[in-house]
């Protein structure tokens, strides 16, 4: 065993990143699925990794790391020896903390949360969520025309961190046809020999 625990949902779009790109980098873990409704995320034990309460939350040995983008980060760093994930450079790296923002802003604000009033109750403005939602497809979309992945020819973190929600909202009743593009790299992604399947709904 790797010494890597990883605390989820099994609902959770953010924890999908994660089991996703452990996949990738061909690391096993012990999953621990949290049970949401029975509040197994705001347990004192689960607290004390998390003061937060969200999952996912990643053990790897003494390092606990807590948010999604910070632990596509950790893992890329530690784990990534080809170093094609997280790349180096001031202006590469400027480029994908971009995305790991947009996956925390304007993607939580619109497929996010589109898919979340949808399919797991959240509480909140369906049709205000569906135009980000636009919106943030349109940009991605036109972003995708000229490339093959978010930041250029080759998979970073940053795409990692953007499939997840954008592909729920899609699933969630979100056409794509006015996107091909994004349609394309998701259909790119999920080709990937090491993909895991996004959750149900
Ligand atoms: N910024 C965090 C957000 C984590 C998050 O919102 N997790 C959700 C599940 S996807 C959660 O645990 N919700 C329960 C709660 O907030 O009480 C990340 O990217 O990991």
């Amino acid at each position: 065993m790797s010494g890597i625990t990883l605390y989820s949902f099994t609902l959770s779009g953010n924890s999908h990143k994660i089991r996703h790109f452990l996949s990738i980098l061909g690391l096993e873990y012990e999953s621990k699925l949290l049970d949401a409704h029975q509040k197994e995320h705001k347990s004192a034990e689960f607290m004390a990794l998390n003061p937060l309460g969200q999952v996912p939350v990643l053990i790897d040995n003494d390092a606990v790391i807590c948010d999604s983008n910070a632990i596509l980060v950790y893992l890329a760093e530690h784990y990534d020896k080809t170093g094609c994930w997280y790349p180096a450079g001031a202006k590469l790296r400027a480029e994908v903390q971009k995305f790991l923002s947009m996956s925390a802003g304007e993607v939580l604000n619109g497929p996010n949360l589109y898919r979340g009033i949808k399919h797991i109750g959240k509480p909140g403005d369906l049709e205000l969520a569906y135009d980000r939602t636009i919106n943030f497809f349109t940009y991605l979309n036109n972003l995708l025309s000229d490339r093959r992945y978010v930041v250029g020819d080759a998979p970073t973190i940053a795409d990692i961190a953007l499939y997840t929600y954008p592909k729920l909202a899609a699933k969630a009743g979100v056409s794509l046809s006015d996107f091909p593009s994004i349609s394309a790299w998701f259909a790119r992604i999920e080709s990937g020999k090491h993909f895991v399947v996004e959750p149900e709904k």
